[in-house]
């Protein structure tokens, strides 16, 4: 399931090497003793049938393999321990492997098509002080946002992790995505729930190749082509901007304004989130162009509860408009 159906390179890498750490750990076990000792023949225990051992889908057949592996990690645990206790902590270790393993792969068995959307929070470290990023994020989630972003470019990879870890702490209790801008390598290290790349940043389709399918990747992009490719590469979902004229990001050129939005979704069906200079005033133009949701950085810089409750309200109330049938006239 992990290498083929996910196509997931963590998981496949980790799975194999649970497997080769059996064997190794394995053959310090007297296996010509324990194969003299094998009966199938006369096994008494082939004619004993359990009610029900159907399986209803393939995620109860990975939680049930994972189960079973898990249980016969335990079995070689408990008896290394009177044949050769140093194997012992070994099988524990592999154990706790195969638990993470297994949170992982029903992660992303289990969890609905991903959709970002809505209010998009950036914490940048630009603009929201070091000290303040926890507080901030807290008061970003009391005003409603849907997605976080961690965007740290002047801070160190330490930084990164230490800050990120925090704000997991924040986003997993209220089910809110965390992404890690531009460093798929801290996104993996601390199980965040995805990145954001740049276009100068790292290739999506290597992004893909290390972080899986279980991680959300998000593509900045600016034209339609870029869109497009984004899409064909397996983007989660695309940033389209500036589309107003911003100065958090002075590098980020001239703004590309909402027809680049009504432009990108004739031909992009990924969750377009616009970005640049969005406030409350231009946000429900934003919305009626097309876009999924919007990211703001400097709209939150201040009363940040206060200011996402009234942006996320206004994406709300417009994305409901939107969606009611329209009256003939
Ligand atoms: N990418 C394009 S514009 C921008 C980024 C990161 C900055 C958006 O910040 P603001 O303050 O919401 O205009």
């Amino acid at each position: 399931m992990a290498r083929f159906v996910l196509n997931s390179l963590p998981l496949s890498q980790e799975l194999k090497k649970a497997r080769h750490d059996i064997k190794r750990i394995s053959e310090a076990f007297p296996g010509k003793t324990l194969l003299g000792v094998r009966e199938s023949e006369l096994d008494v225990g082939r004619s004993v049938k359990i009610e029900k051992e159907g399986r209803e889908n393939w995620d109860d057949v990975v939680r049930a393999n994972l189960g079973r592996a898990q249980e016969a990690i335990r079995v070689l645990e408990e008896s290394s321990k009177i044949s050769s206790p140093a194997l012992a902590p070994q099988f524990e270790e592999l154990r706790f492997r195969l638990y993470n393993i297994e949170k992982k792969l029903i992660r992303i068995l289990t969890r609905g098509p991903l959709r970002i959307g809505g209010l998009y929070a950036i914490l940048d470290d630009g603009v929201f002080k070091r000290d303040n990023i926890l507080e901030a994020a807290g008061e970003m989630i009391a005003g409603g946002v849907q997605v976080i972003q961690l965007r740290g470019k002047s801070m160190t990879a330490s930084e990164r992790v230490k800050i990120g870890m925090a704000l997991l702490r924040l986003t997993r209790p209220a089910d809110i995505p965390l992404i890690i801008n531009d460093d798929p390598a801290t996104v993996a290290a601390i199980s965040a729930d995805g990145v954001h790349l740049g276009q100068d940043d790292m290739p999506l389709p290597l992004a893909r190749k290390v972080l899986g399918h279980e991680y959300i990747i998000g593509c900045s992009t600016h034209s339609p082509a870029q869109a497009e490719q984004a899409q064909a590469e397996g983007a989660d979902y695309i940033a389209v901007g500036p589309i107003y004229r911003t100065s958090t990001k002075p590098e980020a050129g001239e703004p590309v304004g909402v027809d680049l939005i009504r432009k990108i979704k004739k031909t992009v069906s990924l969750p377009l989130i616009a970005i640049g200079g969005i406030c409350e005033e231009n946000l429900a133009e934003v919305i009626e162009a097309g876009a999924d949701g919007a990211a703001v950085i400097s709209a939150l810089a201040e009363n940040t509860a206060v200011s996402a409750r009234g942006l996320s309200n206004r994406i709300n109330s417009v994305s409901r408009k939107d969606a009611e049938p329209q009256r003939s006239q």
